[in-house]
């Protein structure tokens, strides 16, 4: 097992790792910015180490400071949580060269994946079901173009593929508008991510965003821990989470789960991952990969009973999977709700002193947060503060034990987002469940 493992994180996800490397008897430091001296985990953490100012270019995506501070610590592996460094292949690479483990695949997959194009043929190859499309980098003639356009059918999806998570995209509606879409698209994703190369999709006008975590010890062994939805969502920023996904056809769940731990033993996957897909009319479209654990990770957790960070070290560490898929069973549901220091209503930030936090329990309530009262919510960084997550036997158990619990909640002094989830659960089609992406921003009148 790892003996000492860097977190190169904040917040919540920092606290996360540090009671798993805790449970494990991982040795643990915690690396921090200026403005995070009073993180719960580094207080809590064997070792703490601050690498730079409060920005997050001089901090926790300065690589050769993270490195520097494993260095000095004497540390053996480096997780990097989620956001900041998770998905940065160069990172990876730089921590395996600089002789320390990086908990995560390796740097190939993460370039594989963080390539959309290579991704999608990944995919194809390995059978996962992608959305109909060029299927590679798109042609520079355009009659080769509207060819591909008008086979696929309008309305089409132009895509960066250094993108993903919503940025670098444009809709094209007709094929009078598809050669200019795909230049400017193109332009576009040169000045953002030094690389041009952009791919099509047919355009699903009303998917649901439904994903599948796997985990995969790189020796054979590939797992799924089922399927999430994750369709609540404001500006691709994710809002609710639940496990699993509500109202999917069995077999399509089966066939799908199937496809991506195939696609992980194809690839010799190594570490937790996501296939994303979009669902639409009972089928799945892969659409991108994720090489980390991710915020909403919980659900799964609380539905399978796997700990998905500790077996994320125990991969790291060269130990095969804990479990086999026959010893998982699916069981009840789970939400998650992000909590954000932001106003409900305009979602603008509002970082602060936290006067009073009082967190709700009971049976199948689960608080994810680095929150205590006293703390101050820096403004530098993302606004999510606590994650609370609810487990029942069923869905409606799930849900009325999240509507008491984000009653019983209290967070003085600071302006949190608490009364929008409160709408949402109170939300007659979320209650029935499975309402799509632009559910959401509907609502709210965007
Ligand atoms: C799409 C799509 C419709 N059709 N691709 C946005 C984020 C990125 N991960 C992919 N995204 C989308 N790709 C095709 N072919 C609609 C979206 C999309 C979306 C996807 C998931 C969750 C929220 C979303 C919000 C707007 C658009």
């Amino acid at each position: 097992m790892l003996d000492k493992v860097v977190i190169a994180n904040r917040g919540e996800i920092a606290l996360r790792i540090l009671r798993a490397c805790k449970e494990l008897g991982i040795k643990t430091v915690a690396i921090h910015s200026s403005a995070d001296r009073d993180l719960m985990h580094v207080r809590q953490a064997d070792e703490a180490v601050c690498i730079g100012p409060a920005s997050s270019l001089q901090s926790y995506l300065n690589i050769p400071a993270i490195i520097s501070a494993a260095e000095v610590t004497d540390a053996t592996g480096i997780h990097p949580g989620y956001g900041f460094l998770a998905e940065n292949a160069d990172f990876a690479e730089q921590v395996e060269k600089s002789g320390f483990t990086f908990i995560g695949p390796k740097a190939d997959t993460i370039r594989l994946m963080g390539d959309k194009v290579s991704a999608i043929q990944a995919m194809i190859k390995s059978g996962v079901p992608t959305v109909p499309g060029s299927d590679g980098q798109l042609p520079d003639d355009p009659d080769k173009i509207r060819a591909i356009a008008k086979r696929i059918g309008y309305p089409v999806i132009i895509k960066a593929a250094a993108g993903g998570g919503g940025r670098g995209m444009r809709v094209v509606h007709s094929e009078a508008a598809v050669i200019n879409a795909v230049h400017v698209t193109q332009g576009e994703a040169g000045i953002a991510f030094g690389d041009d190369t952009v791919y099509m999709e047919k355009f699903l006008e009303n998917p649901r965003h439904v994903e599948v975590q796997v985990l995969s010890d790189g020796q054979g062994n590939a797992i799924h821990l089922y399927d999430r939805d994750c369709s609540m969502q404001r500006r691709h920023q994710k809002v609710v989470e639940e496990a699993p996904a509500p109202g999917i056809d069995p077999e399509a769940r089966a066939a799908v789960f199937k496809a991506c731990v195939d696609a992980c033993n194809e690839i010799n996957y190594r570490g937790a991952g996501t296939f994303e897909f979009l669902y639409e009319n009972g089928r799945f479209f892969f659409i991108e990969m994720n090489t980390r654990v991710q915020v909403e990770h919980p659900v799964s957790e609380m539905i399978t009973g796997v700990d998905i960070v500790k077996e994320q070290l125990r991969i790291a560490s060269g130990l095969k999977l804990s479990i086999t898929q026959d010893q998982i069973k699916e069981n009840g549901h789970s939400f998650e709700c992000r909590i954000n220091a932001e106003d409900a209503k305009t979602f603008m930030p509002s970082p602060g002193k936290v006067k009073h936090f009082h967190t709700p329990g009971g049976n199948g309530v689960r608080v994810d947060s680095h929150l205590y009262t006293g703390y101050s919510v820096p403004p530098h960084y993302d606004s999510l503060i606590a994650k609370l997550i609810t487990y029942g036997e069923d869905r409606e158990t799930a849900l009325r034990r999240m509507q008491i619990a984000l009653d019983e909640m209290v967070i003085d002094g600071i302006k949190t987002n608490i009364p929008l989830q409160q709408d949402i659960m109170a939300d007659a089609n979320f209650q029935i469940g499975g309402v799509n992406i632009h559910y959401l921003e509907k609502k709210l009148g965007l």
